[in-house]
């Protein structure tokens, strides 16, 4: 395995690094913009770089270096949750699923492009994402090429039936009906949950992680995972359209069950804040090594946007 890079100073300079080499990473993972056919390749670019916070690469990168992994082992998985994220984005706000007009504060891509190509947008999102992390280079050791296996077998397990998937079924059928406490954690952790649970448990997998510090991770994962939808329902009752770049209220609206609904604004608050505490314990025997995931869950529970 290669050396681990050294991070910048303090934990906000370390993400902003880490942003900024996603970026360049996913610009060169996916075809330019006027590759044959350019309409898909527009509309892909459109979505993918619409400025999204980058959360789930980030996690990616701040796991695999938290058990002394490199940014280039991680780098393709980090793409990859990025865009499979994207593609649950485009496919969601689709007239058959949620309908909406706004995300990531532009129109959303059926609006642009139109319904089949924001379909197919979703689909080569998804599709890339598998293909980049099958991309093995010649005269990988086996060790390696185990742990890109198995760091795509928990991504694939993550967006399946199980969780992404399953979990955004689960959400359309509770439209208009009241669900209780226990029912709603099963949807979040699933629609929300998995798929950063796979970030953090896949990054960490890549860096090579010990058995030890898997489990920490896997538990640090879990509470944020939970941690950021709870926030999500709190910031849609809370914020404006123009603060989340996406429609504001559109749970009540719908009359889907949500944190807020269920535990009351206070409640919700309570619980995200008990989960970036469980998410800072997990993390807190890794000391400096884990800084960079205690940033995160910090700045999954304060955000505002
Ligand atoms: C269509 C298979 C399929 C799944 C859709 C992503 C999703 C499942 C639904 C979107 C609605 C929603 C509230 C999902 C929960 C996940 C979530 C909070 C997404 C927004 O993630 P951010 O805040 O967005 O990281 P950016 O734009 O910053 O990347």
């Amino acid at each position: 395995m290669t050396a681990p890079n050294p991070e910048p100073a303090g934990p906000a300079a370390a993400l902003e690094g880490l942003r900024a080499e996603v970026e360049a990473a996913l610009d060169r993972a996916l075809p330019p913009e006027g590759a044959w056919p350019a309409t898909i390749h527009r509309a892909v670019r459109y979505s993918l770089f619409a400025g999204g916070k980058r959360i789930r690469p980030v996690l990616v990168l701040a796991a695999a270096g938290a058990v002394g992994g490199s940014r280039e082992e991680a780098m393709p998985l980090a793409c990859a949750v990025e865009m499979i994220h994207t593609y649950s984005l485009v496919h969601d706000d689709l007239p058959a699923m949620d309908d909406d007009d706004l995300r990531r504060g532009k129109p959303t891509s059926h609006k642009v492009f139109g319904e089949a190509v924001a379909i197919l947008a979703g689909d080569a999102l998804l599709t890339r994402a598998f293909h980049l992390m099958a991309e093995v280079p010649a005269g990988w050791s086996d060790g390696r090429v185990r742990r890109r296996l198995a760091a795509t077998a928990v991504l694939g397990e993550a967006c399946g039936t199980g969780g992404l998937i399953g979990g955004q079924v689960v959400d359309l059928e509770s439209e208009g009906r009241t669900i209780d406490g226990a029912a709603l954690e099963g949807l979040h952790r699933a629609k929300t949950g998995a798929l950063l649970g796979a970030c953090v448990r896949g990054g960490a997998i890549l860096g090579g992680a010990a058995e030890d510090d898997l489990a920490r991770l896997a538990r640090y994962a879990d509470a944020i995972g939970l941690a950021f939808q709870v926030v999500d329902d709190v910031l849609d009752a809370t914020e404006s359209a123009e603060r989340l770049g996406k429609t504001a209220g559109k749970d009540e609206a719908a009359g889907k069950s949500t944190y807020v609904s269920v535990h009351g604004l206070a409640g919700a608050r309570r619980k995200a804040a008990e989960l970036r505490g469980q998410a800072l314990d997990a993390v807190a025997p890794l000391g400096e090594r884990g800084a960079l995931l205690a940033h995160l869950a910090r700045l999954v529970v304060d955000r505002t946007s």
